[in-house]
């Protein structure tokens, strides 16, 4: 049996649970706190000092990109054809270079100064700015409706929704939902992820932390446009 570690949050371990739950294995969500994750470091249970990890029947693995491709194989969300997984592989890294431009924020102290720079991260040209116009673009030139251009959903489709999604959860001070309003390519975007049957089964019962998941929760934010 498969164990994602992790905190209760979505964070990195997100995409990877949704991954395990449509695979149709069976799987065990194993939330922990901070000592937990202390207790699991000392032992050397992590491979590289981080969660989230997967417990798999040959060992532990680290690093939320490895978790998803292992995971989305697993959940039949990876292409056969190695071009056409490469583009995933591609998707995947580019948007994990745009968490990586909110990361530093977690890091200022004052909340003041913490909310200036997130803001300036998307206000018009700022690096998210540009990085959800980019996800905009690949979705509205996407001739499958999936954002690696492939006949059914794949990891880049997950991550892009997961990622981009969880930072308008309210939970990270200084971005609101209504930014959204910005992009209305993004909103047809998530309106197609949320209504997938096997992401709306997932968020049916989930907890208030994951709203942002579900259909209908920008729908007072703005019109997303269809193409
Ligand atoms: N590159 C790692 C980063 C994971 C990471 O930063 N995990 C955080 C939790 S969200 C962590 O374990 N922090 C513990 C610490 O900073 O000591 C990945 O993608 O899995």
């Amino acid at each position: 049996m498969h164990e994602v570690v992790y905190f209760d949050t979505p964070g990195f371990a997100e995409v990877s649970r949704f991954c395990l739950e449509i695979s149709g294995l069976e799987w065990k969500n194993t939330v922990v706190n901070w000592d937990g994750y202390l207790e699991l470091k000392n032992k050397g249970d992590l491979p590289w000092g981080y969660l989230p990890i997967i417990r798999t029947a040959q060992g532990n693995i680290a690093e939320s990109n490895a978790l998803l491709r292992y995971t989305g194989a697993l959940a039949g969300l990876e292409p056969e054809d190695l071009y056409t997984r490469a583009k995933v592989d591609e998707l995947v890294e580019v948007i994990n270079g745009w968490r990586e431009a909110f990361t530093p924020t977690f890091s200022i102290e004052d909340l003041d100064e913490k909310i200036i720079a997130r803001q300036a991260l998307f206000v018009e040209d700022g690096k998210m700015d540009r990085a959800l116009k980019a996800i905009s673009t690949v979705f509205e030139q996407s001739t499958t409706g999936w954002l690696a251009d492939t006949e059914s959903m794949s990891i880049a489709d997950v991550k892009a929704f997961m990622d981009t999604f969880m930072l308008f959860s309210g939970e990270f001070d200084g971005i609101t939902a209504d930014m959204l309003a910005h992009y209305p390519s993004l909103l047809a975007f998530h309106e197609k992820m949320s209504n997938d049957s096997r992401v709306k089964n997932y968020y049916a019962d989930a907890d208030e932390a994951r709203w942002v998941f579900r259909p209908d929760a920008f729908s007072n934010v703005g019109t997303s446009q269809h193409i």
